[in-house]
């Protein structure tokens, strides 16, 4: 997070929310073409301590259930051993342990090519869960260190008795091998635990263990009216509006408007409790930010949002070193009117020419709320996700989540959801509810003009209520 001045006196503001926003245009010339331009808003919000309390702040959790760190003797894995485990009698502790995370230590030894697998084997040597693989090419030769293997979040896989829990490599041989530390004091878990390995057959050791942590972790999702919602009111009727949003809504949320109608700010916080945030009227870049925001009337703003997308805004672009030096720049911006800053990228402008993915951990550093937009992976997510980038909508929200979670844990994470035309709200309360569960801390719901209705009957089919 970048710092200012102001920052120690927002260390109690919470944020969230954040932005949206499009406009219709209707240019009913002879072509009677609608034209959709999306409008940036930026929010700012401060959020109440206690709203730490209710699903704004979502802390993972890790829980051990292994951690033997003896290191006493390393043992060699190849073609003519190749597999090293703990094994998990009927009595070990481990049975009924969820676990997504294994941590071993290993040295490579000559020349050894191919490929370890870490995770957990059958008794005829198969894979029974693989955590992730490793090359030998990426394994150091001049000394042990420890290599960590996940699945990916929020995938966890429950030890069964007789489980093997290890690695396997296939290649190599005598002299080119990958070896792993073991532990001869047997530190874990007595004799119901125990290091084993396969030859042409198990060989058990019951003395020994293997130098090995397994973790588990805990996704808290926050649900029912503490689930954070995101969203923007704009075009006629705003007093109308809250009032229809008035039972779902509540200080968990936040609700942005734009520049142009920040007066229905106080009655948005008395009415429905909610943080606001505010974005530019129009897609507006940086220069114009600082110029403006200091204009708003701010009092009861808590949050200004920066929208980042192809298409409508000024300041865009799918690489990652400009748009964070973009972020950094609306961070201070926020932060200098004691706003925190919402910003709203999309999910496929994080795509760079060189084919390579954003880190979201490295973007999550330069804002107080990042709310990734994913167009066409919102409602009807799941024809997009067949077909681009090869990744389901779970998919792309949990590796989001642990880029995010593990670089930027004070960032609050959102995805946004939308109605788009022809889309119904079952599509968005289908996709909300298969995703809020990931570790996320809400969405963003973004009705189109004066689209009440849709928000209301997404609200109910999410379970949000105030
Ligand atoms: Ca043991």
């Amino acid at each position: 997070m970048n710092s200012s001045p102001e920052k120690t006196s927002l260390v109690s503001i919470e944020l969230r929310q954040q932005i949206k926003k499009y406009c219709i245009v209707g240019i009913a010339v002879i072509f009677a073409v609608l034209i959709i331009i999306g409008l940036n808003q930026f929010q700012s919000t401060h959020l109440p301590k206690n709203m730490e309390e209710g699903g704004i702040l979502l802390q993972t959790s890790t829980i051990i259930q292994m951690n033997d760190t003896t290191s006493s003797y390393g043992l060699s894995t190849n073609s003519g051993r190749p597999i090293q485990a703990e094994y998990v009698s009927s009595t070990s502790s481990l049975v009924g342990k969820s676990i997504d995370t294994i941590v071993v230590k290993l040295q490579k030894v000559g020349i050894p090519s191919g490929t370890v697998k870490v995770g957990v084997f059958n008794s005829d040597g198969s894979v029974k869960q693989l955590f992730d693989s490793i090359s030998t090419t990426s394994i150091g030769a001049s000394s042990y260190a420890q290599y960590s293997f996940s699945l990916p979040t929020p995938k966890a896989y429950q030890i069964k008795s007789g489980d093997r829990i290890g690695i396997k490599f296939t290649d190599g041989n005598a002299s080119n091998f990958v070896s792993i530390m073991t532990d001869k004091a047997n530190s874990f878990d007595g004799t119901n635990s125990y290091l084993t390995y396969y030859t042409t057959s198990w060989q058990s050791f019951t003395g020994s263990d293997l130098y090995m942590i397994l973790e588990g972790h805990v996704y808290p999702t926050a649900t029912g009216k503490n689930f954070s919602i995101l969203t923007t009111i704009f075009g006629n009727n705003i007093s109308d509006q809250i009032s229809q949003l008035k039972p779902y809504f509540n200080s968990a949320d936040v609700v942005d408007l734009q520049s142009n109608q920040i007066s229905y700010a106080s009655e948005l916080k008395s009415k429905l409790g909610v943080h606001v945030a505010i974005a530019g009227q129009t897609t507006i870049n940086l220069q114009q930010l600082k110029s403006q925001a200091p204009t708003w009337s701010l009092g009861n703003v808590d949050v200004i949002a920066y929208d980042f997308e192809p298409g409508t805004v000024p300041d865009f672009s799918t690489d990652q070193s400009t748009a964070i030096s973009k972020f950094s720049q609306a961070y201070q911006i926020a932060h200098s009117l004691n706003k925190k800053l919402w910003i709203n990228p999309t999910w496929q402008g994080g795509w760079q020419s060189d084919g390579k993915q954003w880190d979201w951990g490295e973007v999550a550093k330069n804002t107080d709320i990042l709310c990734l937009q994913i167009p066409n992976l919102e409602t009807g997510a799941r024809q997009f996700g067949k077909n681009t980038h090869g990744m389901t909508l779970e998919q792309v929200v949990s590796s989001v989540v642990q880029q995010v979670k593990s670089k930027a844990p004070n960032t609050k994470l959102y995805f946004q959801f939308g109605a788009g035309t022809g889309q119904t709200p079952q599509q968005a309360i289908d996709d909300i509810n298969k995703i809020k569960s990931l570790g996320i801390d809400g969405v963003f719901i973004f009705p189109q003009s004066g689209k009440t209705d849709f928000l209301v009957t997404v609200m109910q089919g999410i379970g949000k209520t105030s």
